[in-house]
């Protein structure tokens, strides 16, 4: 099974700010009369002060916006993206259109491995992602390009072209200078250049700053949404500790599986039979089918999910440790990874496509005083690697600075 670090406490913000995507409303202002553009069509400037809202177009996508204050343009823009924390998939683009509202035309994106710094004047290595028609907004303002599927893995560079198939209608509105690095807890992007014509021609502008909203969700994982937080800081604790009957906890846990364009697929998923596991709602039909230990004719509860494209599933899963007292499920009994169940797993028809990570939690003592830091980030044996590292990524004994052993898992 792969192992990359992750933050349940950031995807927990991250959750919460999906909800919160409002509008944010901001001010342009006038500038000066004439500009000397890419293309030579220059615009008359006249004074504009526009009141404008962002973040209207999207649902409850996770977004990074750049900057919507054009003073030049042309056919399309070449920038970079990057998915710093967990896999994600782009659903969909706002761009900046220089023309006034409802201008109609075609806009090709294009995609590749690695940087699309200076490789915006070859063919070789984009992959078209997809043209779709856009209908503009009206300059500076976000057009949303509906074209998505993008999956950004962890840590790897991927490059975009963009390129106005009808220009100039739309014209492509972008901002000089850069390269600018725009960031968020989850995206990364940096801007390069601005396209002229024809497509992969020698016609590019360095640099020129993208004007855009990039719109993402997770790709398939599994996340802590609610549970003990002994530390009332609102986040799920990531820490256990050892010896304590820690349960009687309610949790709750969000399986995400977005792929646009994909086959379809089934996730199936196991919760241990200490837990009474129950699906409390979400965008896609799922059961359980939940253990019953009266009569014993589960061991487990079953799992099973039939998403879209894009679905968001929560489960509860309720202790009943009471059940079975001294079961090691419900009592941490030493140091290393307490799983709370193990990862979803993506099917089509018999194959295994993909399997989140699981549910882990650090299960260590206090061993330098003090309590236990309950986000993960403490390090309890002062070996200069925290506990939750140590427990559910690194394996090693969080509660050992001595030795490398691996603790339980
Ligand atoms: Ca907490
Ligand atoms: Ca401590
Ligand atoms: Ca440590
Ligand atoms: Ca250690």
């Amino acid at each position: 099974m792969k192992k990359k670090p992750f933050s349940i406490s950031t995807m927990f913000t991250m959750f919460l700010i999906v909800f919160s995507l409002g509008a944010l409303p901001g001010t342009l202002t006038a500038r000066e009369d004439m500009i000397r553009t890419d293309d030579g069509l220059s615009q008359p400037k006249v004074a504009v002060d526009v009141e404008y809202e962002h973040g209207l177009a999207p649902v409850a996508n996770r977004a990074l916006t750049t900057l919507f204050a054009e003073n030049n343009g042309f056919r399309g823009n070449s920038f970079d993206l990057e998915a710093t924390n967990e896999c994600l998939v782009v659903t969909g683009w706002d761009f900046n259109f220089t023309n006034s509202a409802g201008v109609t035309g075609d806009v090709s994106i294009y995609w590749r491995e690695g940087t699309a710094s200076g490789f915006e004047n070859t063919a070789a290595g984009w992959n078209l992602l997809g043209t779709n028609s856009v209908t503009t907004a009206g300059n500076n303002l976000p057009t949303h390009l509906n074209v998505g599927g993008l999956k950004l893995p962890a840590g790897e560079l991927i490059g975009i072209y963009y390129y106005v198939e009808t220009y100039p209608n739309p014209r492509t509105g972008y901002t000089d200078g850069g390269p600018t690095l725009f960031s968020n807890a989850d995206l990364e992007l940096t801007t390069y250049a601005g396209i002229g014509t024809p497509k992969f021609g020698t016609s590019f502008f360095n640099y020129r700053q993208v004007n855009a909203t990039v719109y993402y969700e997770p790709c398939f994982n599994k996340e802590i949404v609610s549970g003990n937080d002994f530390d009332f800081n609102g986040i799920p604790d990531r820490v256990v500790e050892v010896g304590t009957v820690f349960f009687g906890a309610n949790y709750i846990f969000s399986i995400n599986h977005n792929d646009p364009g994909g086959p379809n697929v089934m996730i199936k998923d196991i919760v241990p039979r200490e837990w009474n596991a129950t699906f409390v709602g979400g965008s896609a039909p799922c059961s359980v089918i939940r253990a019953d230990e009266r009569r014993n004719l589960f061991s487990d509860n079953f799992i099973t999910c039939y998403p879209g494209d894009y679905a968001a599933m929560f489960f509860q899963a309720a202790a009943r440790c009471g059940d079975t007292p001294g079961d090691p499920t419900c009592h941490p009994y030493e140091c290393g990874a307490f799983y709370l169940n193990e990862g979803a797993q993506a099917w089509v028809g018999r194959a295994l496509l993909d399997q989140t990570e699981p549910l882990c939690l650090a299960a260590v003592k206090d061993m330098n005083g003090g309590g236990l830091d309950y986000t993960g980030a403490g390090d309890e044996d002062g070996d200069g690697v925290d506990d939750y590292t140590e427990a559910c990524i690194n394996f090693t004994d969080p509660c050992d600075a001595g030795s490398n052993s691996p603790g339980r898992r």
